[in-house]
């Protein structure tokens, strides 16, 4: 590192002091704190972003300043890789380093350290560019503007803030531009509003009903999705689509939201007897989780839940058909994966076995899912809370590119399947799950197939499940094995939840440590409500009794 670099950082670093008390983790998808404390975190990750850029030869870094579902106080950062996809892992330790500096000093000394170890050229002889998206909250503003000053400490690094935008957005414009594609918003706005048209005009002709599914009722969290969705709107006139909680009046993510209607099973505010039996979507507050419900009549806003996995199996099974209808003896076959958590419903798993598809599982996180999708010609991830999307293969978009120039021997119905899964893999984002293409793809498939949600929705019925979770003193002690569905320490747990489930028919629990929140979670499914709600209420009583703050 040259002098003009160091004292570059020394000079920024200090106005950005770390907040006292408190140790950064970078978690699940990034850090994620009160907004308050965020100020040095964000501006360190934004060296972070301008160092990764250098050691991808100039690639674009994507830096995101979001809290996704958390509540409007909370505020985040998270990082997005050359591909679009989320940061190395073994960028990780690096990032929790830094961010737990303690002074201006200790802080150059990890950077120059860390420069050397990777080659990371600190000369400014190179280019580092750096994409900023955030989403609505407040706080945004002023952590995107200690972002800038991080990126700017680094010679030879320029920012471009793109301003308000989904966080799938950000990740879909850095692959776009690392690729050489049309890149900006309009772009991805024109992306996916032409495959979604091109997908409703390959819809065989029926009786002339050219929206056989009635109107969609979308629940924005109160969050940056709703804007979005509008301009969607603007762009296409076959969907009929309402769009409430954009954020004018409600607070983001409070009462309303896909994680809140996922996890509480309960309607979003502004929803009520007046929209019963209608499809309804929820998008979270920075739009990468979807999940569909409807209201039912009488219920206290008690909803059918149609989430992540039914999301999933609709897809994985309008794959299913077009592939089968383009198959050959011989042939070159695509090899179909599908990933799952172990929040999966069991039913899910059982149905997309049915379907002969291969079902692999991951610990929860979409780096774990994603990663695993990236390994097949086409992967299908999704968690239960509404987050995934369809990878398709490089060699699979040539074999299919390949099979549209194919002479008119082959039949329409052939040369319709191939356009479908073309239109399909540009419209749903390659980069990251993404609320707003998911939605599409949903309503383009329904429309295809000419059903309702209801119709959907029995595709299989989910076996009763209940989340809880449980504050401990560390939730680091809970160690797990098997993507999570097996504890290793502490000793004795998982026995112990084994004894408690072998009573339940159907029974079938997990706890793992939340890379989120302070707290370790519960998942229990069984047959019927009541049992899966005690099993849950049992093996909470566990982790607190081996992890609580009363245990001994
Ligand atoms: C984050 C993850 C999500 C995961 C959730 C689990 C990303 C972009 N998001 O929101 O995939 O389901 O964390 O939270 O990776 P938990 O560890 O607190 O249960
Ligand atoms: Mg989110």
């Amino acid at each position: 590192m040259n002098e003009q670099q160091r004292s570059m950082l020394l000079q920024s670093a200090s106005s950005f002091p770390p907040p006292k008390g408190t140790k950064l983790s970078y978690g699940t998808a990034g850090f994620r704190a009160d907004a308050s404390i965020l100020q040095s975190t964000v501006f360190r990750i934004g060296i972070l972003a301008a160092l990764r850029s250098l050691k991808t030869g100039g690639a674009v870094i994507g830096l995101m300043i979001t809290a996704s579902h958390n509540k409007v106080s909370d505020n985040g950062v998270k990082i997005a890789d050359p591909s679009g996809g989320m940061i190395t892992q073994d960028w990780e330790p690096f990032a929790d380093c830094i961010a737990n500096a303690p002074d201006p000093e200790s802080l150059v000394q990890l950077i120059n350290e860390f420069a050397k170890k990777e080659n990371i050229p600190l000369d400014g002889a190179k280019t580092a560019t750096v994409l900023l998206g955030r989403d609505t909250r407040p706080s945004g503003e002023s952590l995107v503007k200690a972002a800038k000053q991080g990126i700017c400490s680094v010679v030879g690094a320029v920012a471009t803030d793109m301003g308000i935008i989904t966080t799938p957005q950000l990740h879909w414009m850095v692959r776009a531009r690392n690729k050489g594609l049309k890149a900006s918003e309009l772009d991805y706005f024109e992306q996916l509003s032409s495959s979604f048209r091109c997908l409703i005009d390959l819809i065989p002709k029926k009786s002339g009903d050219n929206n056989p599914i009635g109107k969609l009722i979308v629940d924005c969290a109160n969050g940056v999705g709703g804007e979005k969705l509008q301009v969607l709107k603007e762009k296409l006139n076959g969907l009929h689509l309402e769009i409430r909680n954009s954020g004018e009046s409600g607070i983001l993510n409070e009462g309303v939201g896909a994680d809140y209607v996922q996890k509480e099973k309960v309607a979003p505010q502004g929803f009520g007897p007046a929209d019963v039996g209608i499809r309804c979507a929820s998008l979270d507050g920075d739009a990468d989780r979807l999940v569909y419900f409807t209201v039912i009549s009488n219920g206290n806003n008690k909803i059918n839940l149609v989430d992540g996995d039914k999301i999933l199996s609709l897809f994985a099974l309008f794959i299913k058909d077009q592939l089968s209808i383009l198959s050959d003896k011989n042939e070159y076959q695509p090899r179909v994966g599908v990933v799952q958590t172990a929040y999966a419903n069991g039913a899910s798993t059982k149905y997309l076995n049915q379907l002969g598809l291969e079902v692999i599982f991951t610990p929860t996180g979409v780096k774990y899912l994603h990663g695993k999708a990236e390994e097949y010609d086409i992967g299908i991830y999704f968690e239960a809370n509404g987050h995934g999307t369809i990878l398709f293969s490089e060699h699979f978009l040539n074999w299919l590119e390949g099979r549209k120039n194919e002479p008119s021997s082959t039949t329409k119905e052939k040369q319709n399947a191939v356009k479908r899964l073309w239109a399909v893999s540009k419209l749903i984002n390659q980069a990251v799950g993404d609320a707003l293409s998911g939605l599409l793809l949903v309503e383009a498939i329904l429309q295809h197939m000419g059903w309702s949600v209801d119709k959907w929705n029995e595709l299989y019925h989910d076996l009763p499940s209940r989340q809880l979770k449980v504050k401990v003193a560390d939730r680091s002690a809970v160690v797990t094995t098997y993507a999570e569905t097996s504890v290793e320490k502490p000793p004795g747990i998982q026995e112990a939840i084994n004894a408690i489930t072998e009573k339940y028919p159907e029974g079938r629990c997990f706890v793992r440590p939340s890379g989120t929140e302070d707290v370790v979670r519960v998942y229990a499914e069984a047959k019927t409500q009541e049992t899966a709600d005690e099993v849950a209420a049992s093996v909470a009583k566990l982790v607190d009794q081996f992890l609580g703050f009363t245990a001994s």
